[in-house]
């Protein structure tokens, strides 16, 4: 059974890219260009990206999940959004996931010992969820292995480990005060490196695009001092704001439902934490409920859902501590210098200092997926299909 089964997923791998992705050639290589901007990849990075994905060739996944809502799972696999889940589906090989899987008990275990054996060295290690360290780790078991035991030995032969959503990445909302369980993030308990994609939930774009740079150039993307990839999380939200004109302006809405509320204004007075929050929530949307979909655009202040030591900790409506007021001593190139066309190997190196380029990145991204009229370029369905077409 299990023998045929692989034959089918091979068959289906081998069918071209866009008759497994539903979408049109034209469609497929905008999405592309898109993933490519987003992770800050220099002019011509989109070819490579295109390479990797028309092969087919996808990572096997454990995906693990302790402490945590599931919304991670929930944002990535969206049953409103059939062409993202089917994107993701397409770049990974889902062979264990507690939540999503028909099987259970014995059966679910057996077939994450056997992927994990066949992929030895080989597949992606995804965990979703904070890890309870207090008392022995017992206040989270799956199979009868604490989430420690079971984080250890997943990791131990993985290529690499993702950590995806704010639990998992820092301990998220189980670790706040007072941490009765002893909450704590992946990277804490295990002594190989592991990317952070943190969010509750997560931004499921910058995780795709985690894993297609993987796919591409065979690493991870280049991190921060907190694991976190520089492409998606190397600017504050602050600077990319819709209503950042207001902020400095001074005009602020003041209570929920005011003038100010109603016209759009700053929400910094109602406690916004986009001033010490890194994340690229305003340029690459997520979410799918509209235009224009993300807290701030909603009218909620951010709560700073990604940062550590913000997000969960800090009142909601307490004022956020204002980083980067003044000028910088120095800024960036906008533009990194490059040559005609780009090897594998030179977008590779370009990826590891994507992370000056990530707020122009990310600008492009977020006009691509839009084309005229907020739709994605060759789209008729409102720019649903399309990355960052929201
Ligand atoms: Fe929930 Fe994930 Fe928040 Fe945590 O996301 S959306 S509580 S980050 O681990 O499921
Ligand atoms: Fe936007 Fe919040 Fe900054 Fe105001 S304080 S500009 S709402 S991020
Ligand atoms: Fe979270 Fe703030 Fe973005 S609440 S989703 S970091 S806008």
């Amino acid at each position: 059974m299990h023998h045929e089964l692989k034959q089918l997923a091979a068959a289906w791998a081998a069918r071209p890219v866009e008759e497994r992705l539903g979408m049109s050639r034209r469609e497929f290589m905008t999405f592309c260009a898109t993933l490519a901007t987003t992770l800050g990849l220099p002019t011509g990075a989109h070819a490579a990206v295109e390479q990797a994905m028309d092969k087919g060739r996808r990572p096997s996944v454990i995906w693990l999940h302790f402490q945590e809502c599931t919304g991670c799972t929930e944002s990535m696999l969206r049953a409103e959004h059939p062409t993202l889940e089917k994107l993701i589906l397409d770049v990974i090989s889902l062979d264990y996931h507690e939540t999503l899987f028909a099987a259970a008990g014995h059966q679910i275990e057996a077939a994450r010992k056997q992927a994990m054996a066949e992929n030895k060295g080989k597949y992606l290690l995804v965990v979703e969820g904070a890890i309870p360290t207090r008392d022995g780790g017992i206040y989270c078991k799956v199979g009868n292995q604490t989430a420690i035991e079971l984080t250890r030995e997943c990791a131990a032969d993985a290529a690499a480990v993702i950590a995806i959503g704010s639990c998992a990445a820092w301990g998220g909302m189980p670790s706040t005060d007072p941490n009765p369980t002893g909450a704590t993030g992946v990277h804490k308990i295990i002594d190989k490196p592991v990317v952070n994609i943190p969010g509750c939930p997560p931004n499921p774009y910058n995780f795709l695009a985690t894993v297609v740079h993987f796919l591409t150039f065979g690493s991870l993307p280049a991190v921060d001092h907190l694991n976190r990839p520089l492409f998606a999380y190397s600017r504050l939200i602050h600077e990319h704001c819709e209503r950042r004109a207001h902020f400095d302006a001074g005009r602020f809405a003041m209570e929920f439902g005011d003038d100010g509320h109603r016209k759009g204004y700053c929400l910094y007075k109602l406690g916004c934490k986009g001033p010490e929050t890194y994340a690229n929530c305003p340029t690459v949307l997520f979410g799918d409920a509209g235009a224009g979909t993300w807290p701030v655009g909603c009218g909620h202040p951010c709560i700073g859902c990604t940062e550590e030591g913000v997000g969960f900790t800090k009142p909601i409506h307490q004022l956020a501590k204002v980083k980067n007021l003044e000028p910088p001593v120095s800024y960036p190139r906008t533009r990194e210098e490059q040559g005609k066309g780009v090897s594998l190997g030179a977008a590779a190196v370009l990826a590891a200092v994507a992370g000056a380029a990530a707020g122009a990145g990310a600008m492009v991204a977020r006009n691509l997926g839009k084309g005229s009229g907020d739709q994605a370029p060759g789209s008729d369905d409102g720019g649903k299909s399309g990355p960052a077409g929201n």
